[in-house]
């Protein structure tokens, strides 16, 4: 990428695109990157030529190649300037940030999922569902609780950070702190990390 400026297929409420955020601002390059957000006319046109799935984060490089999803992009950030990478090369280091990463862009797949069955009659196979996606995360807060997430800012910490944030954006009413006092310390010491800070969610 150079010094050239790339394009990021963005919305501020994605938590996908908050892990691209976070690792930009963490390796000092966000202010290389040119949001395209929904409001132009022809975002969804762009974005469904840029990534058959349709979905957000996606990464336009400045040699117009079009990378998502947001492992692959934040992989690619990794590979642009010289600042301490946020995937550490090898042993334990990776295999945990990895790990991390995995279990957070899981917590947000099944956030996610939830959120698409907003709004639909509530049948027993839709309270199925909802009661399937809300275990993994319910286990996955347990599984944290007991090896929390070291304190260094790498992908893993990022991205379980941001599933976090994601909860308390979209399941406010299903509060994750209370029988997690570990975890929520964690949480709100990243969260004075610049890079966690400046992309907080909205309100909710
Ligand atoms: N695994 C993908 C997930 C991306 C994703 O699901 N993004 C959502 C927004 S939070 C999206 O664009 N959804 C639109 C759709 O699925 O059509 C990633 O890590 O980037």
């Amino acid at each position: 990428m150079g010094n050239a400026t790339v394009k990021l297929f963005y919305a501020a409420t994605s938590p996908y695109v908050r892990k691209v955020m976070a690792c930009a601002i963490a390796r000092g390059i966000d202010g290389r990157i040119e949001r395209l957000t929904s409001a132009a006319a022809d975002y969804q046109p762009q974005l469904l030529s840029a990534n058959p799935l349709s979905k957000v984060p996606c990464l336009i490089t400045d040699d117009g190649l079009s990378l998502f999803d947001s492992p692959v992009i934040c992989e690619y950030l990794d590979s642009v300037g010289d600042a301490q990478p946020m995937f550490p090369s090898s042993g334990g280091a990776r295999w945990r940030a990895l790990k991390h990463q995995a279990m957070g862009d899981g917590m947000m797949d099944a956030c996610l999922i939830r959120r698409g069955e907003v709004g639909k009659p509530m049948d027993a196979g839709r309270e199925d569902l909802h009661a399937k996606q809300a275990a993994k995360v319910a286990r996955s807060l347990d599984a944290l609780e007991a090896s929390a997430p070291h304190k260094v800012i790498d992908i893993g910490s990022i991205t379980i950070t941001a599933a976090l944030g994601y909860l308390d954006f979209r399941f406010a009413v299903e509060p994750w702190r209370p029988g997690h006092p570990v975890i929520t310390a964690w949480y709100a010491e990243m969260m004075k990390t610049l890079c966690l800070a400046q992309t907080a969610p909205p309100p909710a």
